[in-house]
């Protein structure tokens, strides 16, 4: 009673949330709704897939990047070529699971627009879980769908 039906939804447990972890100051929980809290980016992206052939979408989102910064990751200040140790380790509810150098989609270096689309279609992906777009990709393996972990690794040697 009273609540909102985006509310309800979550109490039921039927928005799934996504877990940003690993070398950042500030873990998270994430559903579709909280990533309406940042800029919002559209992407008609084209890729093909092995099995089932070329597929053409709309995407709306916010960057990754912007996602994963507002996280903190543990980068050594003011030296741009420590972040080039990161990866981005990115899981479906399904296990389908790909990984992303940070440099990929840093403004520095690839800055690949990459999103974590909220919908697709004009269709909004609450129930599904948020979709990795990456407008670079030929292929469409990384376009992962109903994202539930994000893992950001720092590897190996740490600075301190
Ligand atoms: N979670 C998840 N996302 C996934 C996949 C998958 O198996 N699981 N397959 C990928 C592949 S191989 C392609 S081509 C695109 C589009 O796949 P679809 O045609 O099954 O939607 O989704 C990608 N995202
Ligand atoms: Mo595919």
């Amino acid at each position: 009673m009273g609540q909102s039906l985006e509310a309800a939804a979550t109490t039921a447990g039927q928005v799934p949330e996504l877990t940003l972890t690993g070398d950042v100051a500030r873990p998270a929980r994430l559903t579709v709704p909280d990533l309406l809290g940042w800029p919002q980016y559209e992407s008609d992206v084209s890729f093909e897939c092995a099995t089932s052939g070329v597929q053409h979408h709309r995407f709306t989102g916010p960057l990754l990047h912007d996602v994963l910064m507002a996280a903190g990751p543990r980068f050594a200040p003011a030296r741009r070529k420590d972040r080039l140790r990161f990866l981005i380790a990115v899981s479906g509810a399904d296990g389908h699971h790909a990984l992303l150098s940070w440099a990929e989609i840093d403004p520095d270096f690839g800055q690949a627009r990459v999103l974590l689309a909220v919908t697709v279609d004009g269709n909004p992906l609450n129930r599904a879980g948020p979709q990795l777009v990456l407008p670079q990709d030929r292929c469409g393996g990384r376009h992962i769908s109903g994202i539930n972990a994000l893992r950001v690794d720092g590897g190996y040697p740490r600075w301190e």
